[in-house]
């Protein structure tokens, strides 16, 4: 690295040293219906990931726009607002080495008929909108999502 230490990273407080991430996952409405919110939680506990935060939520139409704000020109951005405003969705904050990475690979990937049996996905997930789970694809995306889920807002 360039020597500077932390200094300009103080909002990570250091962690970046030993690769300690965090992800915002969110069990969306069909996983809330199908009942595996359990079934997810011990998948990432059992892989010693840490729930940091955890809350229950309806997601409004204001909070779907932002989080998929970068979707909104693709064809399928409507169909999407819809299905993830359309019940309870159980938001987390995970957290553990490289957890981004860790996180998306037990979630397997958009498409559930291309997953593996054995991710979440795969085993829970019934097409490439109706896809159980999002878990965080960058640092970047991780601290933007956690500010709109769990920051000094009003959802
Ligand atoms: P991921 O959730 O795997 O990071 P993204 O960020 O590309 O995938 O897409 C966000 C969400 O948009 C997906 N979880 C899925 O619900 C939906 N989605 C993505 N691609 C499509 C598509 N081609 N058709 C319909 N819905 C899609």
């Amino acid at each position: 690295m360039s020597g500077c230490g932390n200094s300009g990273k103080s909002d990570i407080r250091g962690e970046i040293d030993n690769n300690i991430e965090k992800s915002l996952v969110v069990v969306k409405p069909d996983g809330v219906r199908k009942k595996v919110i359990g079934e997810i939680i011990s998948r990432f506990e059992k892989e010693d990931l840490n729930i940091e935060k955890l809350k229950m939520l309806r997601i409004s139409r204001e909070l779907a726009h932002r989080h998929y704000q970068d979707h909104k020109d693709k064809s399928f951005f409507d169909i999407l607002i819809e299905y993830i405003t359309s019940g309870p969705v159980v938001a987390m904050v995970i957290s553990g080495e490289n957890a981004i990475a860790r996180v998306r690979g037990l979630i397997g990937p958009t498409d559930p008929r291309k997953a593996e049996r054995g991710t979440i996905r795969g085993d829970f997930g019934d097409d490439i909108t109706v896809n159980v789970i999002h878990g965080s694809d960058s640092m970047e995306n991780a601290r933007r999502e956690i500010e709109l889920f769990f920051g000094q807002s009003k959802w």
